[in-house]
């Protein structure tokens, strides 16, 4: 399952690369937003999710405070300079007490987080290498979006910035 830049409802192309592991995975095409047991492209099942990383999500929720975590997606968002997420909510999943596990690597970004509407003040996070972010209770909701990312070289993953996000999508 390659990276590919999906389309969004509106008809305007991602300018991050996206693709999933695990037993759904997130999409969008011009017919919306929602999560589908197989890949688009290869029609294939998503890649299975590493044990390891299955792992690394449940225990950093459980340090989260959320001990009833079993994510059935893991999607991988790839950030070329210059790629950007814009504020949005994550919404597509159907238990908001679920919450969702980040992981970030290679070059840095500006994440964005604002409240439950999209008019509310934003506060500005830096993202680094190595960062794990739980995102549960009262942040599930709120608007967040990264800021296009700044040229740069990291020592592993060259001029990208990776994202996984880990997620029960049902
Ligand atoms: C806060 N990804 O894939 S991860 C996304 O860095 C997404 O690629 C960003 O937003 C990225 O939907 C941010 C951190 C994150 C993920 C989900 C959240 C923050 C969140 C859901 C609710 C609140
Ligand atoms: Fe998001």
């Amino acid at each position: 399952s390659p990276f590919r830049h999906m389309t969004t409802p509106g008809g305007y192309d991602m300018s991050v690369a996206m693709t999933n592991c695990g037993n759904y995975g997130w999409v969008t095409d011009r017919r919306g937003y929602r999560y589908t047991d197989r890949d688009p492209i290869t029609q294939n099942c998503w890649p299975e999710m590493p044990n390891t990383f299955y792992q690394l999500a449940i225990n950093a929720a459980r340090e989260g405070g959320f001990d009833q975590f079993q994510p059935d997606v893991c999607l991988i968002n790839r950030y070329a300079v210059g790629a950007k997420m814009s504020l949005h909510q994550d919404k597509d999943e159907t238990d908001f007490a679920q919450p969702i596990v980040s992981l970030s690597f290679g070059l840095p970004a500006i994440f964005q987080f604002g409240g439950m509407l999209r008019s509310d003040t934003l506060k500005k996070v830096l993202l680094t290498h190595g960062d794990v972010v739980v995102w549960g209770g009262d942040s599930r909701l709120v608007y967040h979006g990264i800021l296009p990312i700044k040229d740069g070289d990291h020592r592993l993953t060259g001029p990208y910035r990776i994202n996984m996000t880990f997620r029960k999508s049902g």
